[in-house]
């Protein structure tokens, strides 16, 4: 595919977003983008991007339009709202929905873009956004294989496309992980608070789970947020509640017992009402640790 040729719509950048269309400007694709919030795109502007007014202004010579966005009600106001890219996307053009949302706003995104003759595939991104910043984002898609092959030189700019499925399939695979993430951010959190009560020191208790048989990336971040509390955030503690939900509601559609799920929600709805919503995930440590009455550091 001629990249200098080829003009990529880009909504939505978030902390995962921004890093993901700087990556495509950097590979030497025409960016056209849009964020609700305007000044998140000035220096993706200032580095030759085109800044598109509204959702729809994205779509004018675009064949591949990319959305980054929070959650199913922002994927629905950027697709179908006032302004949204329904109204102006050409037909021919493919809909990457990058975003983690629920396997339902899929299919009525299929259905109602399918009708202009639009293709639309679901390609929700796990790793964290050190990763999108290095385009190593493992990146699980869902819909036609023909569209996916298409997009592939682009989302391999982004990280390692890897084709799940029919329509729904990568959404659920997705909400699958970070419902075990999540859980395993609670586990943590629990070995953590279990450890410092019992009197042995942080670096031990690490060095031994990461010697161990149950070491895992996810508690190697956990602990980076611990140590380093002011590294940023990595992933919103708002959002992993959000894909918990989401999970909880397809495995109540599917007839599922998840009780760790539920268990784990409880947590991050608790943690979020507290104040840690816009925290990283491993905040979870914090709110536990206060439950315990025991320090996070020290
Ligand atoms: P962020 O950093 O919270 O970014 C979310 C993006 O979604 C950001 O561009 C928001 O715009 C945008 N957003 C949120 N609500 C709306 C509405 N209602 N309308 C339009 N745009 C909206 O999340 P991440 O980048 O970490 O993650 C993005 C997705 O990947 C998410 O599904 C994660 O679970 C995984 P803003 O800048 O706030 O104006």
């Amino acid at each position: 595919m001629a990249k200098k040729r080829t003009r990529i719509g880009f909504i939505g950048l978030g902390l995962m977003g921004k890093s993901m269309a700087e990556k495509l400007l950097e590979a030497g694709y025409l960016l056209t983008v849009w964020n609700r919030t305007a000044g998140k795109a000035d220096s993706l502007v200032a580095d030759g991007a085109r800044w598109a007014h509204f959702p729809v202004d994205v779509a004018p010579g675009a064949k591949f339009i990319i959305v980054m966005v929070a959650d199913d009600a922002a994927l629905d106001s950027v697709l179908f709202g006032e302004h949204g890219l329904a109204r102006g996307v050409k037909r021919g053009a493919v809909v990457i929905n990058c975003s983690t949302t629920s396997p339902a706003i899929s299919y009525r995104a299929v259905n109602a873009l399918g009708g202009k003759q639009v293709e639309y595939l679901e390609a929700p991104v796990m790793k964290s956004t050190r990763a999108a910043r290095r385009g190593e984002l493992q990146i699980l898609v869902g819909g036609k294989r023909e569209v996916f092959t298409k997009c592939e030189p682009i989302l391999g700019v982004l990280g390692k496309p890897h084709h799940i499925g029919d329509i729904g399939r990568a959404s659920a695979m997705k909400l699958a992980c970070n419902l075990l993430a999540a859980t395993m951010k609670q586990g943590f959190a629990e070995f953590f608070i279990f450890a410092k009560k019992a009197g042995i020191p942080f670096e031990t208790a690490m060095e031994v789970l990461h010697d161990g048989p149950v070491d895992s990336p996810v508690y190697r971040e956990t602990e980076q947020a611990i140590v380093n509390p002011g590294g940023g955030v990595n992933f919103y503690l708002r959002h992993m509640l959000k894909d918990v939900n989401l999970a909880l509601d397809l495995g109540r559609q599917m007839d599922l017992p998840l009780p760790l799920a539920a268990m784990t929600r409880q947590m991050l709805v608790t943690a979020k009402n507290l104040g840690r919503g816009e925290k990283d995930s491993s905040a979870i440590v914090e709110l536990m640790a206060e439950l315990a009455g025991v320090p996070v550091r020290g």
